[in-house]
Formats: structure tokens, C-alpha cells, sequence
């Protein structure tokens, strides 16, 4: 129809759909993942003109680039908040702009919910509950110390990965959190928390990542202490990306909760249904899975990411 959003598409049916998305970071597997999932389903061939941003896990970051998405008029904004709260101010911008928000992977903390439509990603508090579970049914009944690396300070997940791990356990007296830091979701900061913990706590018996990438960091730890991981020190982590599956399936970490990256189909989906003139659910949860050694090793060879 020759309107303005052509200028940087071409999907022959009356300009492409321009979006701005603002991503989190690029801290983990889970994010190159997650970033992969959505450059290649909000393509020109699929009919939009995507505008991406990688916020370096900085919240001031995200609010500069959605400002700039409302300044250049996109047609939707989508984004993966870095932190739960702080956000009202700048979605009521994009409100005021008549630009429609949708929350990928993270939540906001935000009370007024028209300030965006939907929220699509995975159950956090529910996949913190599925370790908590795991640890209480196949660990024994001797006492047992945990450590904790948490994920960003305030992120969603950390927040509730944290409070779903406490409710699982909470009935059984012979588990105890010693220690819990965060280690911000990356290799490097799992690693360096790890290494102090060890120095700590002498009986370590489990260490509860929030990420995998944390866990294969405090696998190294673990291995220059000179302890074997997943027999004297257990693993247990989220995600189950390619690293974190293929360390399961060695032996090394003892068991994961998956939490489904591959958000970039639904994203296209519901911008197209908003598109339309349809209506889309105002929470879509995605569905995870759990693996332990052997079903790891099962599916490793078929796994996406
Ligand atoms: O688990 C972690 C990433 O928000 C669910 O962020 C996501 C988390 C994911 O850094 O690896």
C-alpha cells in the first residue's frame, strides 16, 4: 500500500511489520539461543523489519533503546526485561505512543497490566519447584547442604527460581540452603562464586545453578578443588541448553529443568494475530521439560541449541 513501514522491508503485501526488540544480554546459552530464535522468525521473508538490541544485561540500556523505538514510530516493541521493576514509566510512554509492548521470557512487577499484552515465557517459580522436588526424592534422608547461585539480582527468574526451590524443600528438615549469591547467570561469575563457597563450606553436597552457565562454572570450581562434580559435589540447573545437556549426559551435573528459549515463532505469531485485529491470552506459558543422566543422553543429538 506504499506506506512508510515499506521503506525497510519487502514483503510484497503492503509493507513490512516494523518491530523493536530489546534483549537482555548476551550472558548465556540460553540468550544466544533466545536472540537466534528470534532473528530468524522475525525475518523480511516472514514479513517484518526487525530492529534489534542487546542491552548488556543494563536496565538504563533497555529504557534508551525502547525510548528510541518509540521515537522512530515502530509498530510494536517486544522485550526481555533485565529486571523486574522500574518499568512504568517508559511503558506508559509506549502506551501514550499507541505502540502495543510484548513481554518475552521475563516479567515486569508493573500493577497496571494495560501497559503491555501479553507475557509470553516459562513458569520460573514451577521450574525452581521441579529441583527443589528432584533434591528432596533422590538425595536421601542424611542432611544435606546446598548452595545456592542465583541469577541477576531482581531478574524474574532469579526471584522465582529462588522462591520455588524454598517451597519444594521447605517440608523436609534434613535440607538446608548454607549458602546464596549470585552469579548474574554467567560461566565466569558461577565459577569465581564456586570458588569462594568451596573455601567456606568444606560439605558442600549440592550446588543449585539457576543457569546452566553458572553450573558449568562452578563445575570447574568444583574439578580444581579437587572434587569430581555430579558424585561428590551433586549439579543441579535450568535450562538445558547444548553445554548443560552434553555435562548431564557425562555424568557431571545430575539433573536440569529445561526452560524453552525458542520463544521468536510465538512472538511472530501473536504480532501478527495483534496484526489482524485478533486478541492474544495476556499470560502464554511455554512448556518445559526435565532430564535426568540417561535422558539426557537420550535426546542430546537431537537437541536444537
Ligand atoms: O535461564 C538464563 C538467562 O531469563 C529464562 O536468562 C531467562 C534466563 C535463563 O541468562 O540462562
Amino acid at each position: 500500500s506504499g506506506d512508510a513501514e515499506t521503506a525497510g522491508g519487502d514483503s510484497g503485501d503492503g509493507g513490512a511489520i516494523t518491530v523493536g526488540f530489546s534483549q537482555v544480554g548476551s550472558e548465556s546459552g540460553w540468550r544466544a539461543a533466545n536472540t537466534k530464535s528470534i532473528q530468524d522468525a522475525l525475518t523480511a521473508e516472514a514479513g517484518f523489519d526487525l530492529s534489534f538490541s542487546d542491552a548488556q544485561q543494563k536496565q538504563e540500556n533497555q529504557i534508551q533503546a525502547i525510548r528510541s523505538y518509540i521515537a522512530q514510530g515502530v509498530q510494536y516493541i517486544a522485550f526481555s526485561p533485565v529486571v523486574e521493576s522500574g518499568w512504568d514509566s517508559v511503558l506508559e510512554e509506549a502506551k501514550d505512543a499507541g505502540i502495543p509492548v510484548i513481554l518475552t521470557d521475563r516479567a515486569v512487577d508493573s500493577e497496571d497490566t494495560s501497559l503491555y499484552v501479553t507475557f509470553i515465557g516459562s513458569d520460573f517459580v514451577e521450574e525452581g519447584k521441579r529441583i527443589g522436588d528432584w533434591v528432596s526424592e533422590n538425595l536421601g534422608t542424611e542432611p544435606i547442604n546446598v548452595v545456592e547461585l542465583q541469577g541477576t539480582t531482581g531478574s524474574a527468574p532469579a526471584i522465582d527460581r529462588k522462591t520455588g526451590f524454598e517451597d519444594a524443600i521447605a517440608g523436609n528438615d534434613n535440607i538446608s540452603v548454607i549458602a546464596s549469591e549470585t552469579g548474574n547467570f554467567t560461566r565466569a561469575e558461577g565459577k569465581t562464586v564456586m570458588e569462594g563457597f568451596l573455601q567456606a563450606y568444606p560439605d558442600i553436597d549440592v550446588v543449585y545453578a539457576h543457569n546452566d552457565d553458572m553450573g558449568l562454572g562452578a563445575i570447574e570450581a568444583i574439578k580444581a578443588a579437587g572434587k569430581v562434580p555430579g558424585k561428590d559435589i551433586k549439579v543441579v540447573t535450568i535450562d538445558g541448553v547444548k553445554d548443560g545437556m552434553t555435562a548431564l549426559a557425562a555424568g557431571e551435573i545430575n539433573y536440569i529443568v529445561e526452560c524453552n528459549p525458542l520463544l521468536g515463532p510465538d512472538l511472530a505469531e501473536i504480532i501478527k494475530t495483534l496484526e489482524s485485529g485478533g486478541t492474544v491470552e495476556p499470560r502464554i506459558v511455554t512448556q518445559d521439560e526435565a532430564f535426568d543422566q540417561a535422558g539426557a543422553q537420550a535426546v542430546l543429538a537431537d537437541r536444537e541449541y
